[in-house]
């Protein structure tokens, strides 16, 4: 199942969708064994910013009838902090380590830039333009123009593979992930999580510290397929595609929509063992099934129509 991406050469299609596995967290809790078995082909790291952040105020979760909604509000230990704690500790993974950034400008996200180009542990930078949980409500993402202009000031300081993570809580998804490309973006992920809330029954306050959170899991999967596909037939960079994937089926499905890496998230906090198990479980049904590239290459053996 080793396929391509950017480069890369991973052992399978199934990766994380960043900040949904704390490999660090993992090895403590878990031991050696789980990351010498590691669940992915390749690591992506939570959201790392500029200055260290806190996060929001709890609570930061709540379920929902197939998924959860969080507002973790990316609590992180800044540049400096993740240089000398975090990155010598990820570095160690048996897999190609992908740094997710986010910067409140575009400074912001070129100084980050810089600084993990440098970095022979770092295989490939994700832009996170998406993340629905800051205080200022802006999403860089949800606008084509932004996108570009930001993926224009940074694409020339380095030559890393940048991977551009969209938001679904855009207008025309589409257009960001055509304007990612016309700018040079190496690939694009989708779908971060979708705005959502919760009031807590006993008040009817809204439940979470930061108001509002992203929703994501099950609940969220016909509309990963949905952009997915979508995006798919308006550029031609692989496709990380994400969102509510539990089973090897789920990542099929994807797939056939157009994405070439498949991400698990939620589905992680169940399990931290999934990526394991979704990445067999894709292998057996791939070897049965006949799934199409946009480039017209099959995956797997061609077996039975699709
Ligand atoms: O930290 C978060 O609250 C968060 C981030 Br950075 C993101 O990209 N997506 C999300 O659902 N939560």
């Amino acid at each position: 199942m080793t396929v391509e991406f950017c480069g890369l050469e991973l052992e399978h299609p199934v990766i994380n969708g960043s900040g949904t596995f704390d490999a660090i967290a993992a090895r403590r809790a878990f031991g050696d064994e789980l990351v010498e078995r590691f669940p992915f082909s390749a690591f992506v790291s939570k959201t790392v910013t500029v200055e260290p952040r806190q996060g929001n105020p709890p609570p930061r979760l709540w379920e929902v009838a197939g998924g959860l909604i969080n507002s973790i509000g990316l609590p992180n230990k800044g540049l400096a902090g993740y240089l000398e704690h975090d990155l010598p500790e990820l570095a160690r993974l048996p897999v190609p380590l992908i740094v997710n950034i986010m910067g409140f400008s575009g400074d912001e996200v070129a100084r980050l830039v810089r600084a993990f180009s440098e970095r022979e542990e770092v295989s490939a930078l994700e832009l996170n333009v998406s993340c629905p949980n800051v205080e200022t409500g802006l999403t860089m993402g949800a606008d084509p123009g932004e996108t570009g202009r930001l993926l224009a000031k940074v694409r020339p300081l380095t030559a890393k593979p940048l991977i551009v993570k969209l938001t679904p809580n855009a207008t025309d998804v589409p257009a960001v992930a055509r304007a990612a490309e016309d700018a040079g973006a190496d690939a694009v992920s989708l779908i971060n999580t979708l705005r959502g809330m919760a009031l807590d029954p006993r008040t009817g306050c809204p439940w979470l510290g930061g108001i509002t959170g992203g929703v994501s899991g099950p609940a969220v999967r016909p509309i990963a397929l949905a952009q997915v596909h979508a995006v798919a037939q308006a550029v031609e960079i692989p496709i990380v595609g994400m969102g509510g994937v539990q089973r090897g089926a789920d990542a099929l499905d994807l797939m056939r929509a157009g994405a070439s890496l498949v991400g698990v998230g939620t589905e992680s906090f169940r399990d931290p063992a999934a990526g394991i198990r979704i990445a067999r479980e894709l292998k057996e049904l791939l070897a049965n099934s006949a799934v199409e590239d946009r480039r017209g290459a099959l995956a797997g053996q061609p077996g039975r129509e699709l």
